[in-house]
């Protein structure tokens, strides 16, 4: 998610999230026509890099026909047709409310039209009664754009699947080589050491990146080995939203997306330092979001894994291994960072619909107030 400002993205990102989790754990939108005529990939993805990219940007389809999007990949996207209405920005909390949930709607080329926040593996479809060119965008990731161009049937320009797929083939790939090329050039840079008064260093990790409205979920450098007594400072330049967390053996905020307050705002180590134990986090930090860095000062030797809390499903962690001061510091680990997928628990995801069953209905009486 990125492209919010100030505090109408933090209601849109609840909005979102809410609807993401709800949508996610009740089930898909339009199966139902996903047996019937083509299919654009929407969204693709490994551990650490986030395509954001509809898998072709340009579809010719015969007048008549239904048209089906599938998100591939664990980044939430919207399929929205914003008709004769301006494109909504991504702060409009009304961006993931799907205009007519678990319906495959004709698009008059004029109504608003939007699927609402897709998961992996969730679809979208719509049919096309005239003829036209249609743009349509994902709302939250700006720059993620296509267009259908609807012609007579038997038009010998009507898109096949085969090339549909070859093209989010292409596209993908060089999506995801762009971003591992970006991603080296910020690993290679690494980490900066700063010398403190008191013969302590602070370090600066790195947090996100994008290429276009594709995302790096990574920390750089995720493996960071550092003295007690320095300081590690995270800082994003990216409108991503991001967490640095240490969970130290809590569980996971439930739920872990921006509308829970213990994820958005920040709980801070103790002053004296922070010494493995419990919850300390940086809040939301990214380009307008309310912070943008966060510090954490280590005061006993140890080795603490943290995480994104947004993104930790794609991978985003890392580590500080803290050696004891006065001892050698080991050669930083470079790599490592990549945290196991966890999609959430089964009963995880029944709590999250439960705790966000209101804000679900608030979400819906603002798509009513917009129509
Ligand atoms: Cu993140």
């Amino acid at each position: 998610m990125r492209g919010f400002t100030g505090r109408g993205l933090a209601v849109a990102a609840m909005l979102a999230a809410a609807l993401v989790l709800q949508f996610g754990a009740i089930g898909t939108r339009g199966a139902e026509a996903q047996t019937t005529g083509l299919t654009v990939a929407t969204g693709a993805g490994e551990p650490g890099y986030a395509v954001n990219l509809f898998g072709t940007s340009k579809v010719t389809v015969a007048v008549g026909s239904t048209l089906t999007f599938k998100n591939g990949w664990l980044e939430p996207h919207t399929v929205t047709f914003s008709g004769s209405k301006p494109v909504p920005p991504p702060s409009d909390p009304t961006a993931p409310v799907p205009t007519n949930p678990g319906k495959t709607v004709a698009f008059d080329g004029v109504t608003y039209l939007n699927s609402g926040f897709l998961l992996k593996d969730q679809t979208f479809a719509l049919s096309f009664p005239n003829k036209g060119t249609y743009p349509f965008v994902c709302i939250i990731h700006p720059g993620m754009t296509g267009s259908v161009d609807v012609v007579d049937a038997g038009s010998a320009t009507i898109s096949t699947q085969a090339q549909l797929d070859a093209s989010a083939t292409k596209t993908f790939a060089d999506a995801t080589a762009a971003l591992k090329a970006a991603s080296a050039t910020a690993a290679a840079k690494g980490v900066t050491k700063t010398a403190n008064a008191d013969g302590t260093s602070t370090w600066t990790v790195s947090v996100g990146g994008l290429v276009g409205p594709s995302d790096l979920q990574q920390f750089y450098t995720p493996g960071l080995n550092v003295q007690a007594g320095d300081t590690v400072r995270w800082v994003s330049a990216v409108p991503t939203p991001h967490t640095a967390t240490f969970l130290s053996g809590t569980p996971l905020p439930i739920p872990p997306t921006p509308e829970n307050q213990k994820v958005l705002l920040p709980t801070p180590a103790p002053a004296a330092g922070f010494d493995g134990t419990g919850y300390v986090n940086s809040g939301i930090i990214g380009v307008g979001w309310p912070g943008t860095q966060f510090s954490v000062k280590f005061t006993k030797a140890g080795t603490y894994p943290y995480i994104c809390v947004l993104h930790v499903d794609q991978g985003m962690g890392g580590t500080v291994t803290v050696s004891q001061a006065g001892q050698v510091i080991p050669a930083k680990t470079g790599t490592g960072g990549l945290v196991e997928a966890t999609p959430a628990s089964t009963a995880m995801q029944a709590a999250l619909v439960l705790a966000l069953v209101g804000i679900v209905a608030v979400a819906r009486r603002a798509t009513k107030a917009r129509a």
